[in-house]
């Protein structure tokens, strides 16, 4: 039987699951090495804590990355219209190739940068559902307003997660997992997720090299499935310093242990191909995990991190990614960064953006919406200008 949670559940009433009693559940402390030990210092934290950490998340739910830039990658602008949106933006459509030992593959990173821009633009990377279309604002899973995000000085890109790993329980053949492991998959083997990670990896890769853009600003954000992959990503590559996770729910940024609405069992039922195998052994079995996503979050320390869900969206637990949030502040703290703004959920649109992670609690449904955006592009104004 799944535990109830003892701590209070931070949460707009209409959020509440109705009665949540005793029942003591052990949540990890981020801030212990595997033998207990409690980091005081960043140095000691980054030595003894975050790398096993890490692996732990790499090996027990998403899955080990078999390579990173592989020996043959190439990033080239296949397109380019420097009077894009207007003539407020260049647009240019980049082609990204590789092979390895089962094949070669290909995925195409749509980029905008502002036309106004004086000096490198800090930008958004977006994972995309579909293939991303600058004259398309929203697209079938959320927002891309390109015009607002331009206009605000930032430069973004996007590619299509399936272009990289086929976001179909059958797609293994056609995506990168293909080209560089073989099936059967060994049990810590790359799950589509990581997969997708890896890609806006290799995006960055080509972002370091575009001398509009300021690579040390770059943001990763992605909604629901593609908020997994964001914060996954984020905590793999510490080359992005701004990580968002929209509505990212369960195996994201909400806490397995008290999670309420999708839980483990749910999602390696309907979407195995997400995860690496061990995953499924905590299926019911949360408890059992020697991590929490909590944990997760503080990967993405000292950079900036921005979590964010909906009133409706009960599947992914508002209080549980909020939980995790508060649950996640000793790594800040210990980088002598503020944590949240404040530990009391905020009301509904309200966003909290004073501290180094960013929160809010939009009015509505499971969605990318452009006031999620605004809110983000905000809390980029208030810490990277
Ligand atoms: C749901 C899934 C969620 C979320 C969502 C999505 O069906 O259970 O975890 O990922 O899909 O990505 O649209």
């Amino acid at each position: 039987m799944f535990l109830k949670t003892h701590f209070i559940r931070i949460a707009a009433p209409l959020l509440l699951t109705p009665s949540l009693h005793a029942a003591e559940i052990k949540i990890p402390d981020p801030l212990a090495a595997p033998d207990g030990q409690l980091a005081t210092t960043p140095d000691a934290w980054m030595a003894n804590v975050r790398p096993p950490t890490l692996q732990n998340f790499r090996e027990q739910i998403y899955g080990v990355r078999p390579v990173e830039k592989p020996a043959d990658f190439q990033a080239k602008v296949i397109r380019e219209d420097p009077q894009a949106l207007d003539g407020t933006a260049t647009l240019k459509e980049i082609e990204i190739t590789y092979s390895g030992p089962g094949g070669s593959g290909k995925f195409h990173p749509l980029l905008l940068i502002p036309n106004s821009a004086k000096s490198p633009a800090p930008t958004f990377l977006l994972f995309s559902f579909g293939k991303p279309d600058a004259s398309i604002e929203k697209e079938k899973f959320g927002a891309w307003p390109v015009r607002e995000i331009i206009a605000r000085g930032y430069a973004t890109v996007a590619f299509h997660v399936s272009e990289v790993d086929p976001d179909r329980a059958d797609g293994f053949a056609e995506g990168v997992r293909a080209i560089f492991s073989k099936q059967p998959l060994a049990p810590n083997a790359w799950g589509a997720l990581s997969a997708w990670g890896w890609g806006a990896s290799r995006v960055m890769d080509y972002l370091e090299t575009d001398k509009a853009i300021d690579a040390k600003r770059v943001a990763l954000i992605g909604h629901s499935r593609c908020g997994k992959a964001a914060v996954w990503a984020g905590a793999e590559d510490p080359r992005f310093s701004y990580v968002i996770s929209n509505n990212s729910g369960c195996s994201g940024a909400a806490l397995a242990r008290t999670k309420q609405g999708e839980r483990i069992i749910n999602i390696t039922t309907k979407f195995p191909y997400w995860f690496c195998e061990n995953y499924r052994k905590y299926a019911d079995h949360e408890a059992d995990l020697p991590i929490d996503q909590h944990q997760l979050l503080g990967l993405i320390a000292p950079r900036l991190l921005y979590v964010a869900s909906a009133t409706q969206d009960s599947w992914s637990d508002p209080a549980a990614e909020f939980e995790s949030c508060v649950r996640a502040q000793p790594v800040f703290r210990l980088f002598g960064k503020k944590g949240l703004e404040s530990e009391t959920q905020p009301a509904p649109d309200q966003a909290m953006l004073d501290g180094g992670i960013g929160y809010h609690l939009r009015t509505g449904k499971h969605d990318l919406a452009v006031s999620d955006w605004q809110h983000y592009m905000d809390f980029a104004d208030r810490h990277w200008k």
